[in-house]
């Protein structure tokens, strides 16, 4: 393989658990996001902008919807012949059997040979289940003009979400990071790291290998990596972000994320329109309308038909709505179809779900109580006993 000056390495093994119900049978990063994408077509194209030419994807719960999606992405053709993508599942190195990852530092470690035919000078690791537009390779500039052996990128979180992160603080002339916390109970900054590294990867080998050594490690960046090289003494540096970024760990994270699309000046896909997240393809019809459907500020997209009124709410493709039903502030995973008389809002829909006709699926506090239906269920009024996991789905007949 030719030298390159660095590649990237996206973590999509994790389980996202808080995710509950949307995650069930597939990865956070292949949960669909924004009508028509799935998570990770956001750091995989950032990726591909920022002129990486390899990527290494370390995957490992439930990869199938994954790996589908991923042979689907063809506008990384062109690159197969510099690495391009590769997909990284656990493997096993001798008898033993396969050795799962563990901690994302371990999920590296564990594919220190795939690295290394590269011989980069940097290493760029990401997450593949946050939403953003992001270059790069300007990061990568600061990272040698200030000649850090790891660059963080960071952004300022809201203090009641601040204990989901890794929380730092910072010298506010040089960016130099003096102190690193992963997810502390008591913040006393709101200052977050992204989980978007770059490190200089011979420092990043050492390290790695330090790691496996000891005996109780989490083998996890944000809990032993970063706060071992900090003690060290080694130059870490926080790469200011200031564009939209959400980490779309939890439930309602994820639809507070969607429906930010309806919104003009937070629709990410507005911004920066020259910079494109890609995705597969999927030929659908186009939407249809009935002469009795009605819409407002919503995304619906193609393969949909509707035949009642969906408000500030996102369908993904290949839903339907029947009619003299009402969606309202929801989001709705593909291919779910929707009967007559129902009423649904402030909800997340899953994939593939049957919503029968009369069903309410309704919250007046999205903030309080967010309405989940799973991917695949089947909500009917016939089935008195029908607990979604996020509860109280009304239903009248
Ligand atoms: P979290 O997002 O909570 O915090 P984590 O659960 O480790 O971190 O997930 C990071 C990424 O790695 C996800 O994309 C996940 O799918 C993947 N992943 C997790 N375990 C994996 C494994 N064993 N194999 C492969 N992939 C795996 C991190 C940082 C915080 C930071 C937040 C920002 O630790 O410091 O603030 O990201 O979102
Ligand atoms: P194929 O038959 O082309 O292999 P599948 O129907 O098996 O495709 O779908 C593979 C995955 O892609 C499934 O998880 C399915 O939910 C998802 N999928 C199918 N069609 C779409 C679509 N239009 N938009 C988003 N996801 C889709």
């Amino acid at each position: 393989m030719k030298k390159q000056k660095w590649i990237a390495l996206l973590l999509a093994g994790g389980k996202g658990t808080r995710l509950n119900l949307l995650t069930k049978t597939l990865v956070k990063p292949a949960v669909p996001f924004g009508g028509k994408y799935r998570i990770i077509d956001f750091a995989l194209s950032n990726c591909r902008n920022s002129g990486i030419e390899s990527v290494g994807i370390l995957t490992q719960y439930r990869p199938y919807e994954l790996h589908a999606h991923l042979g689907r992405c063809s506008y990384w053709d062109n690159y197969n012949r510099y690495g391009g993508l590769t997909i990284l599942p656990p493997y096993s190195r001798n008898d033993s059997g396969v050795e799962w990852y563990e901690g994302t530092a371990h999920a590296v470690f564990q594919n220190i040979e795939f690295i290394e035919q590269y011989e980069p000078d940097h290493v760029l690791v990401v997450s593949g289940d946050q939403i953003y537009k992001m270059d790069y390779s300007l990061m990568l500039e600061q990272h040698l003009e200030t000649h850090a052996d790891c660059t963080i990128s960071v952004v300022e979180v809201p203090w009641a979400e601040a204990t989901r992160f890794g929380l730092m603080k910072i010298d506010s002339k040089t960016f130099q990071i003096t102190s690193f916390e992963e997810k502390p109970k008591n913040p006393t900054s709101n200052l977050a790291s992204m989980g978007i590294y770059i490190f200089n990867w011979p420092i990043l080998k050492e390290y790695l290998l330090r790691e496996e050594r000891k005996e109780f490690s989490h083998r996890d960046f944000g809990k032993d990596i970063i706060p071992s090289m900090l003690y060290d003494g080694l130059q870490l540096y926080a790469y200011c972000f200031d564009k939209y970024w959400k980490d779309v760990g939890t439930v309602h994270s994820y639809w507070k994320a969607n429906l930010d699309l309806l919104t003009g000046e937070k629709n990410i896909f507005l911004q920066d329109p020259e910079w494109k997240i890609h995705t597969a393809y999927y030929n659908e019809p186009p939407l249809y309308f009935d002469e009795r459907a009605k819409m407002h500020q919503s995304i619906v997209s193609e393969g949909c038909e509707i035949y009642g009124t969906v408000e500030n709410s996102v369908l993904f493709s290949g839903v339907k709505v029947g009619k003299g039903s009402r969606i309202i502030n929801a989001v709705i995973l593909p291919q779910t179809i929707i009967g007559e008389n129902v009423w649904i809002e402030n909800a997340v829909v899953g994939s593939q779900a049957k919503i029968m006709d009369g069903v309410i699926i309704v919250s007046k506090n999205a903030d309080a109580h967010l309405m989940v239906v799973g991917h695949k269920e089947i909500v009917d009024p016939a089935i008195q006993d029908f607990t979604g996991t996020n509860k109280v789905i009304s239903v009248v007949s």
